[in-house]
């Protein structure tokens, strides 16, 4: 038997970048390849020579699956052992200090990571598909391709890599390309003929989950240096509120260390100064089993008097810390086709629908999707035709709640978006979806 090494992200500071990881470090013990993989299903790049005795090897010399371009290895398959990356870990600060080595925190975090079908391997499986599958997309995503291409790029990537089956695992929302005054919620539709150009700003927001543990994670992605600032401040305003987050930290208080940083920046295009601000009605949120909104909010702004949050996180509590920058108002309203939806939460046993097609709608939304977000274009997947008369039915009886795309209405906004999901573990604070990108 081989030993398997894990790669694992060390205990950095949030200034230091992790280091790389190399998923073909990761070595395999014994059989051989399954053959008649659809194509693309080969060895990385780079492992060209190491393959020539059989063409679509996954394998290198030393015994190593290495993950392919585009990615289509499962992840399984790379950590056979069913140990994935640790994220990033963080020591909590000040009253909470003494956390990293108390004892009684250990225990509690041993019990958390006993089971070999735990959260933690969950959420960090999860995490590591979502690192594989966004480092193809920042590569290859390229002005000229259509939105459509792009979704099925990030989707069938997530597909495959999280093995998706049934509720045990797959994609944990629509992929979101919102782009320049869209700030989120975005998603093509089918007949979406849109193209990505090369001035755009793209906020590439997906998730993926691993039995219900969602983790969710967006980038902004630009191809031209115009607007580097404003992606900039938005990275490191995520990194501030990824830094004040901790057990016991109000809320109102991430959004006054996110604004802080975000508005200390602004952006020089053409001559003209762009002051950049956080998107006041945007938030972060908690994540809970198959609910990708959990109930509480991570604000992004100062908050006063009667507004101010005073809710605190939690030990064992996961966030989406994201944060959204913009050149504009600064304030989103839905706006457009909508593409996003969601169950309601509380939907009667048996609630009261006049027509058929949307009782049936209803059934197979619970059926393919439960209380995960979902688009259209999952339920042309799905088979479902002519549904759209049986959708708004259910999102007027408020059965299935829409989404609509969010726009910074002032003309000309420019906006971006990073996010992290964070664990609040007893001892440490894991930014669990941390790569060496952002
Ligand atoms: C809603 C629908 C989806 C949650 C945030 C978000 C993408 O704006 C409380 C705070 C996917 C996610 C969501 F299909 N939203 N994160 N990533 N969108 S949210 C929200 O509705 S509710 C933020
Ligand atoms: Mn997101
Ligand atoms: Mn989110």
């Amino acid at each position: 038997m081989t030993p398997v090494a894990i790669p694992t992200l060390e205990n950095l500071s949030l200034e230091d970048a992790p280091p790389a990881k190399h998923v073909d470090d990761v070595e395999e013990d014994g059989d051989e390849d399954d053959e008649g993989d659809e194509a693309g299903a080969e060895g990385a790049v780079g492992d060209a020579k190491k393959k020539k005795k059989k063409k679509k090897s996954k394998k290198k010399k030393s015994g190593a699956v290495t993950q392919s371009e585009p990615p289509r290895v499962g992840l399984t398959k790379l950590f056979k052992d069913g140990i994935f990356p640790v994220g990033q870990e963080v020591e909590y600060l000040n009253d909470n200090a003494y956390r990293t080595t108390s004892e009684e925190c250990r225990e509690r975090e041993r019990l958390a990571q006993g089971d070999p079908t735990d959260t933690y391997q969950n959420i960090r499986r999860a995490a590591e598909c979502h690192r594989q599958v966004r480092s193809y997309a920042r590569q290859n995503i390229k002005p000229g391709m259509s939105m459509t291409e792009i979704a099925n790029m990030i989707e069938d990537g997530t597909r495959a890599l999280v093995e998706e089956n049934g509720f045990e695992s797959g994609i944990g929302f629509p992929t979101g390309l919102s782009v320049n005054e869209v700030a989120a919620h975005y998603t093509p539709n089918a007949g979406d003929t849109k193209i990505l150009q090369k001035s755009d700003v793209m906020k590439v927001d997906f998730g993926i989950h691993v039995n219900g543990r969602i983790v969710d994670s967006a980038f902004t992605m630009n191809f031209e240096p115009t607007w580097d600032r404003l992606l900039e401040a938005v990275k490191e305003a995520t990194n501030a509120g990824i830094s004040a987050a901790g057990i016991d930290v109000r809320m109102c208080d991430i959004g006054e260390a996110v604004q802080e940083v975000m508005e200390s920046y602004e952006v020089e295009v053409g001559g003209k100064t762009h002051p950049v601000k956080s998107i006041a009605n945007l938030s972060g949120h908690t994540i809970v089993p198959y609910s990708i909104h959990g109930g509480k909010s991570v604000p992004i702004v100062k908050q006063f008097g009667a507004d101010r949050d005073e809710t605190k996180m939690e030990e064992g509590e996961y966030f989406a810390i994201e944060t959204f920058g913009s050149t504009g108002r600064g304030r989103v309203v839905e706006e457009g086709a909508c593409s996003h939806y969601a169950l309601a939460k509380d939907i009667p046993a048996r609630p009261s629908l006049q027509h058929q097609s949307a009782k049936s709608l209803l059934k197979s939304l619970q059926k393919n999707f439960g209380t995960l977000p979902f688009c259209r274009r999952y339920l042309d997947k799905a088979g479902e035709k002519n549904y759209l008369l049986a959708l708004n039915t259910l999102v007027r009886e408020n059965l299935v709640m829409d989404y609509p795309p969010l726009v910074d209405t002032q003309p000309g906004a420019m906006t971006a978006q990073f996010e992290h999901t964070i664990l609040l573990r007893p001892t440490c604070k894991e930014v669990v979806s941390r790569g060496d990108d952002y």
